[in-house]
């Protein structure tokens, strides 16, 4: 059974994560889902998706499903792990995907809904980095997302403490768009698709891919890029990272030592 919910109109297409027992968290399946629906979209020319929760959802998604994170030695973040395959995929869609927020935000699901290329919320929506909660080395192109959408002290801020950013905050340092009265989310929502509709969808497709490649337009040289991943292996193979997925299985907060 799907764990996504999809509807269309003529040119806008709804994915609704739909997995609530699990807080939406981004399991291999609810992404391969979301996938599956993105492909269909771009088959049936559907120009702008919603990515959304249902109605009422507390938690818009968990963020990456900590059970599906590999113990010990291994990269969590690496290529082709689910949540970075599921971040391409919303990257390349050939048109705009949009973020439609009511509830909370975690981790991996903070980085979706910023690559996502607009955000639309209500006062519910927060949004939390987590991966110093996990002992998770964040990968460099996660890093990328979040400096490419906000100011450094505020992405710092965010990896650092890991604390949930409020609606009204998030509005006011970038992190959403437009942040809307919860009876009008998703009639904001639509009005702002129904108008991006009306433009030319060749070019916001040409347009959006100009973003993504100049927004990664970055160069490291091989041995940069070497050094970075060395010293994140010391975070995946350290105590901490194997101690904070314990904790979060054993429902205790982690006993962390700096090794
Ligand atoms: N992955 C897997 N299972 C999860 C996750 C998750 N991310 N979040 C919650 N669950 C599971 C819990 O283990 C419970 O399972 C169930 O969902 C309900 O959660 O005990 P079970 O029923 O088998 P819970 O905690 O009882 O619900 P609430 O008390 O309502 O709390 C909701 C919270 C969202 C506040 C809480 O579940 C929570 O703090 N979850 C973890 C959120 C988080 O830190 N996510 C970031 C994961 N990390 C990343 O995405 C990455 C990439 N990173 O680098 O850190």
């Amino acid at each position: 059974m799907s764990l996504v919910k999809v509807e269309f109109s003529e040119k806008v297409g709804i994915i609704t994560l739909n997995n609530t027992q699990k807080l939406n968290a981004l399991s291999a399946q609810l992404v391969d889902d979301i996938i599956e629906a993105l492909d269909n979209f771009q088959k049936q020319k559907i120009h702008i998706i919603i990515l959304r929760a249902p109605e009422g959802s507390k938690v818009w998604s968990a963020g990456h499903d900590v059970k599906e994170l590999p113990s010990k030695m291994r990269d969590p973040l690496s290529y082709y792990d689910s949540l970075e395959v599921l971040l391409r995929a919303v990257e390349e869609y050939p048109g705009p995907v949009i973020a439609m927020v009511h509830g909370s935000v975690w981790g991996g699901a903070c980085d979706l809904i910023m690559t996502c290329d607009m955000v639309i919320a209500d006062k519910t929506a927060n949004f939390a980095m987590t991966p110093a909660k996990l002992g998770v080395p964040y990968n460099s192109t996660g890093i990328l997302h979040f400096m490419n959408r906000l100011p450094i002290n505020i992405a710092k801020e965010m990896f650092f403490t890991a604390e949930l950013v409020p609606a009204e905050r998030a509005l006011n340092v970038g992190i959403i768009n437009h942040l809307v009265a919860e009876e009008e989310l998703l009639s904001f929502t639509l009005n702002l698709a129904a108008t991006i509709s009306t433009r030319s969808m060749l070019s916001i497709a040409v347009i959006k891919e100009q973003f993504r490649v100049l927004s990664k337009a970055y160069a490291i040289t091989p041995s940069a890029f070497e050094r970075v991943q060395g010293m994140r292996r010391k975070v995946y193979d350290s105590h901490d990272y194997e101690e904070a997925i314990t904790a979060f299985l054993e429902k205790r907060p982690a006993n962390f030592k700096g090794e």
